[in-house]
């Protein structure tokens, strides 16, 4: 495939154009897909709600010779030598954390959500320790106690769940659940919960049974960032995040706090604790996605973010679809697919989406009677169609194109006219860069 067309028919950056050009003189069999893929996300209308489109100054910056260090340790306390501008790097990304959250400390070196999670249960907790939190089942996520994970492995998990009428979070439930299992950490923040949160309810429970308050924002971070969700701050005790989702920075992680004893635990367990050299190439994308999102225009996109959501939610529930707790606050929704079709499935939902050029993830409802590979719902999010320029009118459209795809169950000349019309609309709102 060649640089130009890429550039030409994909609106691709040259920079990106040229690796695969470059790439493409020595290492064929990886440019080739690696070009695939860059035509798969131009064309395709990405509505997985962790998954995001980054800029320009931020892919570059992952992909550039910071890539080459060694950085072990902190800024001026480093393990090599050579580290002036990886410390006064790493140096502007924790400040403009600092400045994004609100908050007094911010470690900047996970590698991941999962690892920034590592290491806040490290800080906070003992192995054996209960803790108490929602299962995954239920819209939390794995690194917060599912049993093969490192969480469910080395602590005892405690769950917590939703309402089974409202779906929604039971606080009233949850206190009385802390102070039966009187646990010595309490978790909130989830991967599929469409509500918002209420941090100053989850530390009244903590404080009363005496517990640590941890929110894992990885999903509204950068909702928060942005002031359209409430700050965990100053109700948690200990913040991580992911900086890849509606914060829409490179993939990684972040832990946060106020509290100096508690950042000072925080920095032994993320170094040496739980890792090694930092990804100094994804710190410095850490800090101009920081840079980006202290920007006004950040808070106008992850208002249209929000925007989109309610509407595409609005415009399911027209076509008879029903949403886990009545709607959402935030960038996704969990579609109850039984209401529409007793027999469509979030797997065959996922799959004839796919053919179409809508890439979505079948998920769990809360209470679903379809196992985890089946399932009866799907999640979807709009942090991706946001960034690419799409606004409520747009959803309209996406909602009409998952109801034909769904009710037609993969027919093939249905599913051809609609990645028709996906192609066109991706062309309306080429990906930014
Ligand atoms: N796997 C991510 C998600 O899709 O929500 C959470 O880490």
């Amino acid at each position: 495939m060649s640089h130009t067309l890429l550039q030409q028919d994909l609106n691709m950056h040259a920079a990106d154009a040229a690796l695969v050009e470059l790439l493409a003189k020595n290492d064929s069999d990886v440019a080739e897909l690696m070009a695939q893929e860059a035509v798969r996300q131009a064309t395709t209308l990405e509505l997985i709600a962790s998954e995001n489109h980054v800029s320009a100054p931020v892919m570059r910056a992952m992909g550039s010779w910071l890539t080459n260090k060694y950085a072990e340790g902190y800024p001026g306390k480093r393990y090599y030598g050579g580290c002036e501008f990886h410390d006064q790097i790493e140096d502007i990304a924790r400040e403009r954390a600092k400045q994004l959250f609100n908050c007094g400390y911010a470690n900047v070196q996970p590698h991941s959500g999962a690892n920034a999670n590592v290491a806040a249960f490290m800080a906070m907790c003992a192995p054996g320790d209960t803790i108490l939190s929602l299962p995954i089942k239920s819209g939390g996520h794995l690194s917060h106690g599912l049993k093969p994970n490192f969480s469910g492995t080395f602590y005892n998990i405690v769950d917590y769940d939703l309402d089974p009428e409202s779906e929604c979070l039971d606080y009233e439930a949850i206190a009385e659940k802390a102070r039966q299992c009187q646990p010595k950490m309490i978790i909130c923040g989830y991967s599929a919960y469409s509500r918002v949160i209420d941090f100053a309810r989850f530390r009244e429970i903590a404080d009363e049974v005496g517990a640590v308050l941890m929110a894992d924002i990885a999903h509204i971070a950068g909702l928060v960032a942005a002031g359209v969700h409430p700050s965990p701050f100053p109700h948690a005790h200990i913040v991580t995040t992911t900086t890849h989702k509606t914060l829409r920075g490179p993939r990684g992680g972040l832990v946060l706090c106020d509290d100096q004893d508690i950042a000072t635990k925080v920095d032994r367990k993320v170094f040496p604790g739980s890792q090694g050299g930092p990804l100094m190439h994804i710190i410095a994308a850490k800090a101009i996605a920081f840079k980006e999102a202290l920007d006004p225009s950040f808070k106008i996109y992850s208002q249209q973010v929000i925007d989109n959501a309610q509407a595409l939610a609005a415009s399911l529930v027209a076509r008879g679809y029903r949403l886990c707790s009545g709607g959402t606050d935030n960038h996704l929704m969990l579609v109850d697919l039984q209401p529409r079709s007793a027999s469509l499935t979030g797997a065959d939902a996922e799959l004839w989406l796919e053919n179409a050029g809508i890439i979505v993830n079948k998920n769990g409802i809360p209470n679903d009677p379809r196992p985890p590979m089946v399932t009866s719902g799907l999640r979807l999010g709009t942090p991706a169609l946001t960034s690419r320029g799409m606004g409520t009118k747009e959803m309209e459209t996406v909602a009409d194109l998952l109801d034909r795809v769904m009710l037609a169950s993969g027919d093939a000349e249905l599913t051809e006219k609609v990645r028709g019309e996906v192609a066109t609309l991706c062309a309306a709102f080429p990906l930014p860069h």
